[in-house]
């Protein structure tokens, strides 16, 4: 078994964001890493696979504006983090804009993903962390590789930030596995939150199975994204699964959702499963309404690993930063306990 983690990814540090009507501290903070390093242990660095297999998933002039959008923010005579306040929303011109609100706005869809002096630097190095647990598994290390991620990626798309997320580690391995020939690859995505980016990334595509279980986006965040009837289109048509559930779900009923997905992911024939794993199940998630214990996260990854399937699992979310350490290891030692 391989954890990988690498501690550049702490550079990003936003300071606040707006919640509910209220400027509240940032939720997707350093010490969530830092929570789950000290829970798992020893943990190989990642290393520098290059920018190829980020320019294989994102835009280059989405990556370009990332990599410099807090020294024009910087340079516009602003403070702190850079954050959008308009959106070009649906209908309105495709200009190509310079002014940096205007960019934010343009490659963004929601003001709760600020971007600090050190995004760009932990987005990489989440991106890379992501790819290096991949390359452990293609080279034949392991078969269970776990990417301790930071920010997370599942709602970052092919040009635009939003929920926490910069760079799509999970579509960015999914890409670069299926390059390398080790598919047919398939992407579950287990966070509480639907993963809109990694689904739009893929959504034409019909080489990409995602599947995803989540809360209802009739209330719960991005809204906008996740809902039954999203099936995929074109070549992709039946290549995205939507499973949403209530708030309130447990294990209990969690579980039927996970063999309907899992019942999916087998009849795709799937040789490499993305797993894109969220710790805000948990019932005390603070800003999330499922109701998972501790040993839930084990019996999570116990029917994963039962699936026999080579599994590269990138870490998305989970806020309860004193629990989620705990919470991410029993997950880790129940996937890695038939490897
Ligand atoms: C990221 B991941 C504003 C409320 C919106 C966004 C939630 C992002 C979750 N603070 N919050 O899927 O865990
Ligand atoms: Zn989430």
């Amino acid at each position: 078994m391989t954890i990988v983690f690498d501690r550049r990814q702490l550079a990003h540090a936003p300071t606040r964001e707006l919640h509910n009507g209220d400027w509240v501290a940032y939720n997707e903070c350093p010490a969530r890493a830092e929570s789950i390093e000290a829970a798992l242990g020893a943990t190989t660095p990642a290393r520098d696979l290059g920018m190829a297999p980020l320019a294989a998933v994102h835009d280059p002039d989405y990556l370009a504006f990332l990599s410099v959008a807090h020294d024009d923010w910087t340079a516009a005579g602003r403070q702190g983090d850079a954050i959008g306040y308009t959106w070009p929303v649906v209908g309105r011109r495709a200009l190509d804009l310079t002014r940096i609100d205007a960019r934010l706005g343009r490659y963004s869809y929601d003001a709760g993903t600020p971007i600090a002096a050190g995004t760009w630097e932990a987005a990489y190095w989440s991106a890379q962390t992501a790819l290096t647990a991949l390359d452990e598994v293609a080279a034949g290390a392991t078969r269970r590789a776990f990417a301790l991620c930071r920010p997370p990626g599942h709602h970052a798309g092919r040009d635009y930030l939003g929920g926490y997320c910069y760079l799509n580690n999970a579509a960015i391995v999914a890409a670069e596995a299926r390059r390398r020939g080790l598919g047919p690859v398939a992407i579950l995505d287990v966070d509480y939150h639907h993963g809109n980016g990694t689904q739009d990334i893929f959504y034409a595509d019909g080489g990409m199975l995602f599947v995803s279980i989540h809360a209802d986006p009739a209330t719960d965040y991005p809204f906008y994204w996740g809902h039954a009837d999203e099936t995929g289109t074109g070549a992709g048509r039946g290549a995205t699964l939507n499973l949403p559930l209530p708030r309130g779900t447990g294990w209990a009923s969690y579980e039927p959702a996970l063999e309907r997905a899992l019942d999916a992911i087998t009849r795709y024939g799937t040789r490499l499963l993305v797993l894109s794993l969220g710790a805000d199940l948990y019932a005390g998630d603070p800003i999330s309404h499922f109701t998972f214990v501790r040993h839930d996260f084990a019996a999570l990854a116990a029917r994963l690993a039962a699936t026999g399937l080579t599994i590269v699992t990138v870490m998305e979310g989970g806020y309860a930063t004193d629990a989620l350490g705990d919470n991410v290891a029993a997950f880790v030692t129940g996937l890695h306990s038939n490897e």
